[in-house]
């Protein structure tokens, strides 16, 4: 047992590193790193979809799964540079994986990278990628006990997405209850309502992103 919690004490001393390396890296190129963390089929790449096209700065995307190259296609098909990093079964990202991304990336060309991370709400919450904010999507199917359910990363998130809002209408969702348990949790977090089929309200989160972009090259 006590060799096990040095293990992993090395394990998260060792992704500390990395992700300091991260943040270091981000920081000499002026780069935003967002790392988007949601339940599988919560709407992470098609929210992308939707605001890579009409988003002011250079971006580009790493795209975390347990397998496949799906998310990586339907970004390339966006005009984006795009990782596409498996976890083989891993439940989340971790900022040695990150790190690795970032360097197939022209990071050069680049001002915000939006990390996609492995579909999951608990697991990618606990990590520290080196990003800059970690963005919660939740979406109107998956019902609106989520925040106070998994509270870890309602309230570290410095913004919530609530997606698929297309579909208030034909579910039984609470949408005043599911601001006010994210707002017991996260004051000060910002709040977004997208459709992200039809694209209604991606407009307000991009300008949230150039927002905050130019917040950290301000060095505000
Ligand atoms: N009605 C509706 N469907 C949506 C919306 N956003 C995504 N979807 C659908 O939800 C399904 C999952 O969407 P994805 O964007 O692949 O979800 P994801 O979070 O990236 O999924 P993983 O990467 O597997 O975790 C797809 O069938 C989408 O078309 C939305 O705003 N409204
Ligand atoms: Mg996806």
């Amino acid at each position: 047992m006590n060799r096990r919690i040095t293990l992993n004490r090395r394990v998260a001393l060792a992704d500390e590193v990395y992700a300091r390396q991260v943040r270091e890296r981000c920081a000499q190129g002026g780069i935003l790193l967002v790392n988007l963390i949601g339940s599988p089929g919560a709407g992470k790449t098609t929210l992308l979809e939707r605001v890579l096209p009409q988003m002011p700065c250079r971006c580009g995307v790493v795209e975390g799964d347990v397998a496949t190259s799906r998310d990586a296609q339907r970004i390339a098909a966006c005009g984006v540079p795009v990782v596409q990093i498996n976890t083989g079964g891993g439940c989340h990202l971790e900022a040695h994986l990150v790190l690795r991304g970032l360097e197939d990336l022209p990071l050069d060309d680049l001002d915000l990278v939006f990390v996609e991370n492995v579909g999951n709400l608990v697991c990618p919450a606990e990590f520290d990628l080196g990003e800059d904010f970690k963005v919660a999507v939740s979406s109107v199917p998956e019902g609106a006990d989520k925040p106070l359910k998994y509270p870890s990363l309602f309230s570290q998130a410095a913004c919530v997405v609530l997606t698929k809002t297309d579909l208030l209408p034909y579910l039984p969702f609470d949408e005043e209850l599911f601001w006010k348990d994210v707002e017991s949790l996260n004051p000060r977090g910002r709040r977004f309502r997208v459709d992200g089929l039809r694209g209604d309200g991606a407009e307000e989160w991009v300008r949230f992103l150039a927002e905050t972009l130019e917040t950290k090259r301000c060095g505000a």
